[in-house]
């Protein structure tokens, strides 16, 4: 039995396991559920019934990105995506918190967008908004045009960073990040290229609209 990862192709911390399974040459299986609709499987193997969730050999799941790349981890496979040294282990930790949290918003703003007219909230469209536009600057001063966000090789800061800036770019695609941050499109520009990440473009989905 191989490792299952449950996944939706739109989504960024999915993308985020799922590149790090490919710059790891781990074996998977992909299995597609839909968080959003009655039939998902998600609260069924996790309790907060989001994905990604990663079925391992023994049948144990582990869910939330960033645990999962931690449990591939000890897998030993590299290369490594977490460093061991405490002060870069927080740096990368850090830029990974920071890039997730904008792929949080973006996941807030279209689920707002989906609702009934009358309910969607504007000012919660706005905060939701605000905090895009501060994270992509924050990441953009953080990388300051250099290759990497820490190190010399590839990290999960990297990953996540590469992975908000494409689901902003597929769900919320008039954010001209591109003219503010010019590091920040050498970067995803270079990421995208890895066969990784061509390999996991993520795939906009309707979702069912929650009032
Ligand atoms: N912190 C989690 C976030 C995962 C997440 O928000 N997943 C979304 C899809 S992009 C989901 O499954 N949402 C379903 C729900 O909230 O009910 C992670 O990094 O894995």
């Amino acid at each position: 039995m191989t490792l299952k990862l449950v996944i939706a192709k739109p989504s960024p911390f999915a993308r985020k396991v799922r590149v790090a399974l490919r710059e790891k040459w781990i074996e998977y299986e992909e299995v597609m559920d839909v968080p959003w609709n009655p039939d998902t499987k998600a609260p069924s193997l996790n309790p907060l019934g989001k994905i990604p969730i990663l079925i391992c050999e023994d049948g144990h799941t582990v869910f939330d990105s960033s645990v999962i790349i931690e449990y591939l981890e000890t897998l030993g496979q590299d290369p490594q995506l977490i460093p061991r040294e405490p002060t870069e282990r927080v740096n990368v930790r850090q830029i990974e918190a920071l890039a997730d949290g904008v792929s949080d918003a973006v996941v807030l703003i279209v689920l707002e967008s989906k609702r009934r007219a009358d309910l969607i909230s504007q000012d919660w469209l706005t905060r939701q908004r605000a905090k895009v536009d501060a994270g992509l600057k924050a990441l953009s001063d953080m990388l300051k045009g250099r290759t990497w966000f820490v190190g010399d090789h590839i990290t999960v800061a990297d990953i996540a960073a590469a992975c908000a800036l494409a689901y902003v770019d597929t769900r919320i695609p008039d954010v001209a990040w591109r003219t503010k941050h010019p590091g920040l499109v050498a970067f995803s520009n270079r990421l995208e290229s890895r066969p990784s990440f061509a390999a996991t473009r993520p795939e906009p989905q309707d979702i069912v609209p929650l009032n």
